[in-house]
């Protein structure tokens, strides 16, 4: 069994719940904040059979798109470096990570 946490904007976080949920997943969603940006986001957190994770992965790829952002130069460099100078940062679509699962308990 894999556990997959897969951390997805919040704008395609409905896409991606109803999807997985329709392919008859366990989905357990949780609001989440990126270091980087400090923005919210959400991740999904989802357990199931080692042949099944290709699938999950597909489903949410397919619904996460990949769009930018412009964020002021002083989150992405050095402070005091042109802090007023916007730069563009390409986010997503999804950042995924697949763990083996040791035990499973549904008490
Ligand atoms: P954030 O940390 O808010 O990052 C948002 C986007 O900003 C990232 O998109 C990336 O394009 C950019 N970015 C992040 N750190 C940067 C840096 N030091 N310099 C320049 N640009 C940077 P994504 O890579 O698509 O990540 C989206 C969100 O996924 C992240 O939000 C974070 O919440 C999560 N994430 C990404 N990689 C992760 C990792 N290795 N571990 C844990 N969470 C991760």
């Amino acid at each position: 069994m894999k556990l997959i946490f897969a951390i997805v904007n919040n704008d395609d976080s409905n896409n991606v719940a109803t999807n997985l949920t329709a392919g008859g997943y366990s989905v357990t969603k949780l609001a989440t904040t990126g270091g980087f940006l400090k923005a919210g986001n959400t991740t999904f957190i989802v357990g199931t059979d080692d042949d099944k994770v290709a699938n999950v992965i597909s489903i949410v790829e397919k619904h996460s798109k990949k769009r930018t952002q412009v964020v002021p130069a002083s989150v992405s460099s050095s402070p005091g470096l042109f802090p007023t100078v916007p730069v563009e940062v390409s986010i997503g679509g999804a950042t995924i990570f697949v763990l083996d699962v040791e035990q499973f308990y549904k008490c």
